[in-house]
C-alpha cells in the first residue's frame, strides 16, 4: 500500500496564513495530507479550513472550542493520526516559520530514522532569520540548558518542525504527556529517546512570522524551565 503522511498544524488566529500554507504543503509531495487543529480562532481560521476541507480530500479539520495550548492540540492531532492509519506524522507551525519546502527532506530522512527534527542550530550554525537578538539568545541558551539537565543531545530540542514514525506515537503514553508550550517539544523528543528510538536532526532555515500575531508568553518559558527537571526525575524513577 502507498505510504501516507499527515502534517498536523495547530492554529489560533492564522487567517492570513492558513490557506496559503495548506496549498504550499500539499504541493510538496503526493503522500502528504494536512490536519489543522483550530482552537475556535475568533478571526475565523476554522471556517476557512472547513471550506477547504469540503473541497479537498487531503485537507482535514479538527475543532476545539477554545484556546487550549499547542501541546494538547498536537496530542489531539496525534490520536487522530493514529486512528486514521498514517505512516508518518508531522508537527508544523501555521505562520511560515517552518518552510513547507523542507517537507521532502523530512520524508527522505525518516526512511532511516524514527524521529526527524528540523534544527536551527546544527553544526555550529544558527539558521534563524529575523528574530530579535533577545529571542534568539533565549532560544539558544534554552537549548543548552535543556541539554545539560536532560542529557538529551540535540542541537535544537525546542523546535516544532518534526516528523514522527507512527510506531513512536504508538509507543509513547500520550495521555501522560504534560507540557503544553515549548517544553512539549522537549518532552516528546525525550520520551522517544528514552524508548530507544533513533532521532535525527536535519538543518532548516527558520523565518520569523510576517503575518498574524505571536502567542509566545512568559508562562511558556517558565513551564520549560521546570519541566526539564521533571523529565529527568521521571526518567530516573522509571516513569517513562
Ligand atoms: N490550536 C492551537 N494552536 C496554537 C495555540 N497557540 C499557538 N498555536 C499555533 O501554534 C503555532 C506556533 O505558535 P506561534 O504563535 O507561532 O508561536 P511561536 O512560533 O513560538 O511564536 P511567534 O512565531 O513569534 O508567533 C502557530 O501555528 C499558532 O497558530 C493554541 O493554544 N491552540
Ligand atoms: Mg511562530
Amino acid at each position: 500500500m502507498r505510504e501516507r503522511a499527515l502534517v498536523i498544524v495547530p492554529t489560533y488566529n492564522e487567517r492570513e496564513n492558513i490557506a496559503k500554507l495548506i496549498a504550499a504543503v500539499l504541493e510538496q509531495d503526493q503522500r502528504l495530507e494536512i490536519l489543522v487543529v483550530d482552537d475556535g480562532s475568533p478571526d475565523g481560521t476554522g471556517a476557512i479550513v472547513d471550506e477547504l476541507a469540503a473541497r479537498t480530500p487531503r485537507v482535514h479539520a479538527l475543532h476545539r472550542p477554545r484556546k487550549m495550548g499547542l501541546g494538547t492540540a498536537y496530542l489531539a492531532g496525534f490520536k487522530w493520526a493514529l486512528a486514521h492509519d498514517y505512516d508518518y506524522v508531522f508537527e508544523m507551525d501555521a505562520d511560515f516559520s517552518h518552510d513547507p519546502q523542507h517537507l521532502p527532506q523530512f520524508l527522505e530522512a525518516i526512511r532511516d530514522a524514527d524521529v526527524v527534527l528540523g534544527s536551527r542550530y546544527r553544526d555550529g550554525k544558527v539558521t534563524v532569520v529575523n528574530w530579535p537578538m533577545t529571542r534568539l539568545l533565549l532560544s539558544y541558551f534554552a537549548n543548552i540548558y535543556a541539554r545539560t539537565v536532560t542529557g538529551l543531545q540535540l542541537a535544537d530540542s525546542t523546535g516544532g518542525f518534526k516528523c514522527f514514525r507512527r510506531s513512536v506515537l504508538e509507543a509513547i503514553d500520550l495521555d501522560a504527556v504534560q507540557s503544553n508550550g515549548y517544553a512539549f517539544q522537549i518532552e516528546m523528543s525525550f520520551r522517544a529517546w528514552k524508548k530507544g528510538f533513533r532521532i535525527v536532526e536535519i538543518p532548516i532555515v527558520f523565518v520569523d512570522r510576517t503575518e498574524g500575531e505571536s502567542k509566545m508568553s512568559k508562562k511558556i518559558v517558565r513551564e520549560a524551565i521546570w519541566m526539564v527537571w521533571r523529565l529527568r526525575w521521571w526518567a530516573l524513577t522509571g516513569r517513562l
